[in-house]
C-alpha cells in the first residue's frame, strides 16, 4: 500500500488526513480534488515533492478517475458536498458528487482491484430525540434528513453493493461533527470563532438546543487510519468520541474563551428539517481496532482551535465576506 489516492484531500478533514500521513508514515499520496470552493491549496503548502501530489480534477470524470485508482495501492474517499445548508439551497452538486462521483471510483476500485475506503457520516441515521438514551450503532436503520445526508446514504448503500455483488475489497466509516483546524468557514464552529474574531455574535440557528457529538479531526483520521490497516473487509465502523454537546454550550465555552459572557449571541431563523441530535456508539472501533481518541476534553481542543484560526487569518479572511453574504441571503 505504499501509494494511497485521498479525494478531497484539499477539504477540511481530506487535509488533515494528508498531513498525518506525511508525519507518521512513508507513504507517497495523490490527492485528487476538484478545487471547488470548499477547497482550499494553502492547506497543503509546504509539503515535500518527493511524497506529494496534487491533481486538479473531478472523481466523476470515469477516465481520470481509472488512472489514478489504477496507480493507488488504496483508495480514501473523502470527496463530497458536505454542507446541509448548501443541499437546501442547492442539492444539484451534492447529486453530482456524492452519487455519480462514488459510482465512477467505485467502478475504477473494481476494475482493479484496489483497496477503498469510504468515508461517511452520521447524518445517514437521521436524528435522535434529546430525551432518548439511544446512541447510533452500526445497525441503526438509515433514515437521511438532508439532500446533503441522503446522498451520503445513497454513497454508502452503492458501496456495500458493490462489496456484496462484485467483491471489492471495502471498508466504511460514518464519523460525528468534526472540528479542528482546516475547516471551511461556513462550518458552525470555525464560523461562530471567525465571526468574534471580526466582532460579530454568535448566531445559533432556532433554540440552540441541537446537539451534536463533537471530535477532534485528528481522532476522526486516526480512526481511519486504523480502519484502513485493521478492519474486516465488508464491514461499517461508527467513530465518535463521546462528545454530544448543545449549539448552546459550544457557543458558551467559545464565548468564554474568548473573553465573553457565555450568553452573549443571537438566535436566527432554524435550518429547515433540523436534525435534533446525533450521538455515536463507537463501541465497535474500540473493542475491535484498539483505537482511542486523544483529544478527550473539549474545551483544551476549542482553545486550541480558537489560537488556530487566530493565528491564520491569511487562511479564511479571502473567504469570510461572501460566506457572511450567502448566510445573511438564506436569512442565517
Ligand atoms: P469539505 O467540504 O471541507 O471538503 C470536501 C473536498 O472535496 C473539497 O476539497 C472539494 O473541493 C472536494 N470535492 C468536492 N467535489 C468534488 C469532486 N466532484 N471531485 C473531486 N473533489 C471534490 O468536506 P469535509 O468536511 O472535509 O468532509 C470530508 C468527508 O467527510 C465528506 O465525505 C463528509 O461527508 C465526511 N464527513 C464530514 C464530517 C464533518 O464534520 N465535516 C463528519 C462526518 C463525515
Ligand atoms: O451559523 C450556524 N449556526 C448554527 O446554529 C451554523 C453554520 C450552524 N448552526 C448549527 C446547525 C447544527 O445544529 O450548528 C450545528 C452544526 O452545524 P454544521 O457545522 O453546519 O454541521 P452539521 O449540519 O451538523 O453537519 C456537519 O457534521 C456532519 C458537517 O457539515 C457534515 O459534513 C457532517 O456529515
Amino acid at each position: 500500500m505504499a501509494h494511497i489516492l485521498v479525494t478531497g484531500g484539499a477539504g477540511f478533514i481530506g487535509s488533515n488526513f494528508v498531513h498525518h500521513l506525511i508525519d507518521n508514515t512513508d507513504h507517497t499520496i495523490t490527492v485528487l480534488d476538484k478545487m471547488t470552493y470548499a477547497a482550499n491549496a494553502a492547506s497543503l503548502e509546504g509539503l515535500p515533492e518527493s511524497r506529494f501530489k496534487l491533481v486538479v480534477g473531478d472523481i466523476a470524470d470515469r477516465e481520470l478517475a481509472d488512472e489514478l485508482v489504477g496507480k493507488a495501492g488504496a483508495v480514501v474517499h473523502y470527496a463530497a458536498e458536505s454542507h446541509n445548508d448548501n443541499s437546501l439551497s442547492n442539492p444539484e452538486p451534492f447529486i453530482h458528487t456524492n452519487l455519480i462521483g462514488t459510482f465512477s471510483l467505485l467502478e475504477a476500485v473494481r476494475k482493479h482491484g484496489t483497496r477503498y475506503h469510504h468515508i461517511s457520516t452520521d447524518e445517514v441515521f437521521g436524528d435522535l430525540e434529546l430525551d432518548d438514551p439511544a446512541k447510533f450503532t452500526e445497525t441503526t436503520p438509515y433514515n437521511p434528513s438532508s439532500p446533503y445526508s441522503s446522498t451520503k446514504a445513497g454513497s454508502d448503500l452503492l458501496v456495500r453493493a458493490w462489496v456484496r455483488s462484485f467483491g471489492i475489497e471495502a471498508t466504511i466509516s460514518n464519523c460525528s461533527n468534526n472540528y479542528g483546524p482546516y475547516q471551511h468557514i461556513e462550518k458552525f464552529i470555525p464560523r461562530m470563532i471567525t465571526n468574534r474574531l471580526r466582532g460579530v455574535r454568535p448566531r445559533l440557528y432556532g433554540d440552540g438546543l441541537n446537539v451534536r457529538d463533537w471530535i477532534h479531526v485528528r481522532d476522526h483520521n486516526t480512526a481511519v487510519w486504523d480502519i484502513l490497516m485493521k478492519g474486516r473487509i465488508g464491514e461499517t465502523y461508527l467513530i465518535g468520541a463521546d462528545g454530544e454537546t448543545n449549539n448552546r454550550d459550544v457557543v458558551a465555552i467559545l464565548n468564554e474563551l474568548m473573553g465573553y459572557a457565555p450568553d452573549d449571541f443571537d438566535h436566527v431563523t432554524d435550518r429547515p428539517g433540523h436534525d435534533l441530535r446525533y450521538a455515536i456508539d463507537n463501541s465497535k472501533l474500540v473493542t475491535e481496532l484498539g483505537w482511542e481518541p486523544q483529544f478527550t476534553n473539549f474545551r483544551d481542543g476549542l482553545a486550541d482551535t480558537i489560537a488556530w484560526y487566530t493565528e491564520n487569518e491569511a487562511w479564511w479572511a479571502p473567504l469570510k465576506e461572501a460566506v457572511e453574504a450567502k448566510y445573511a441571503a438564506e436569512g442565517h
